[in-house]
């Protein structure tokens, strides 16, 4: 097996820990396998978490619709592997540039709006730059987080500022760097606004008022402020960051997955309305196709018979 290590993508990455995942070109994320290695270093095997990071320190980890692109391809490798339990999303970083700290400052402001989601004149989908094109499909990646069957842990690291305060919102539980990590609702002060999970999901966590604030005021939280407030579950030292979040993540590996399923997607039923109660009934259904008495149904018509229901109490 080998046992060449993957490039150290952040301060906190622990290379020893991973490997990359084939199949890939990303320019914009990394996106890794967490392993066990023996002692000289060889590949021992895979162990049931993902680390899928913002690559772009330069501008804070800001997103263009080709990373968007990109973070939905990997959420939906892990989503369908079936030894995934956990996915740890979290910028790469400090920054080349003046070494600053960032999960994800949101949208790139470059080439937003009317210029950078809209073809110009001429354009045509093969002419187009694929980083240049595309729409809001942020809020995909926010839907698919949502209702993916693995835990998704918001590992910030650094600024959590507009899209990305909302990604982080989205995640099923936040830890965030004690030193390092930064929250800042930016949405209304370059005129944006997450009206959907980013601010609704958010007063579900922090409260109305708190929400409104955040929003509003625009001002700067510290990770402590955040786990008071109820929108980050812990905030640690910096270099633990990624051993506490692979702390959290065999936690979750100790659980049976069909109840973390279950768990996450009735959390998220009653503030998904229909479509909340759609994904966890297709988890019911799924299970009840192996009871007898839903094989008893299926075979029953099969066989072009009337079903026998008798074996099949209607109370427990
Ligand atoms: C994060 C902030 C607070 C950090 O401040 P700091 O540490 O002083 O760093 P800066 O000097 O400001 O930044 C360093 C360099 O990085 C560039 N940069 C930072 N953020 C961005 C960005 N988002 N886009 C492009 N460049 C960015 C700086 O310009 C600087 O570059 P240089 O070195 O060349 O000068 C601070 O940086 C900040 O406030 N950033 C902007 C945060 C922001 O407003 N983000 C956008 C908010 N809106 C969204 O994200 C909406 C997008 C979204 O999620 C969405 C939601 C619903 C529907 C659609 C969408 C969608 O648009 O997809």
């Amino acid at each position: 097996m080998s046992t060449s290590l993957p490039s150290r993508v952040s301060d906190t990455f622990d290379p020893t820990r991973w490997r990359v995942v084939n199949g890939f070109d990303f320019e914009d994320i990394t996106y890794h396998r967490q392993v066990e290695r023996s002692e000289d270093g060889a590949l021992v095997r895979d162990l049931p978490t993902v680390r899928i990071a913002f690559d772009r320190p330069e501008v804070r980890n800001a997103f263009r619709p080709g990373t968007v692109d990109e973070l939905y391809r990997a959420l939906d490798h892990a989503r369908m592997t079936p030894d995934v339990g956990t996915v740890l999303l979290t910028g790469n970083g400090p920054s080349p540039k003046d070494g600053g700290f960032s999960f994800c400052s949101g949208g790139d402001q470059r080439i937003r709006g009317r210029d950078g989601y809209r073809y110009a004149e001429g354009t045509t989908s093969e002419t187009i730059d694929p980083a240049r094109a595309g729409r809001l499909h942020i809020l995909e990646v926010q839907r698919l987080i949502r209702t993916m069957p693995k835990v998704v842990i918001a590992v910030v690291n650094g600024w959590a500022a507009g899209g990305g305060h909302s990604l982080h919102v989205v995640a099923d539980l936040s830890i965030a760097s004690r030193q390092h990590g930064k929250f800042k609702q930016t949405d209304a002060t370059v005129g944006s606004f997450d009206a959907g999970y980013g601010s609704a999901l958010l007063a579900r966590q922090v409260g109305q008022k708190a929400a409104r604030e955040i929003f509003f005021l625009a001002r700067e939280y510290s990770a402590e402020d955040m786990v008071r407030m109820g929108a980050v579950n812990e905030a640690v030292d910096h270099e633990r960051l990624e051993d506490v979040a692979l702390e959290y993540a065999a936690d979750i590996a100790r659980q049976s997955p069909q109840a973390m399923r279950m768990l996450k997607f009735a959390f998220n039923a009653a503030d998904d309305g229909l479509a909340g109660q759609q994904v966890f009934a297709g988890e019911a259904t799924r299970l009840a196709y192996m009871t007898d008495e839903a094989v008893e149904g299926r075979d029953a018509f099969l066989g072009k018979r009337d079903a026998d229901w008798s074996a099949f109490p209607h109370y427990f």
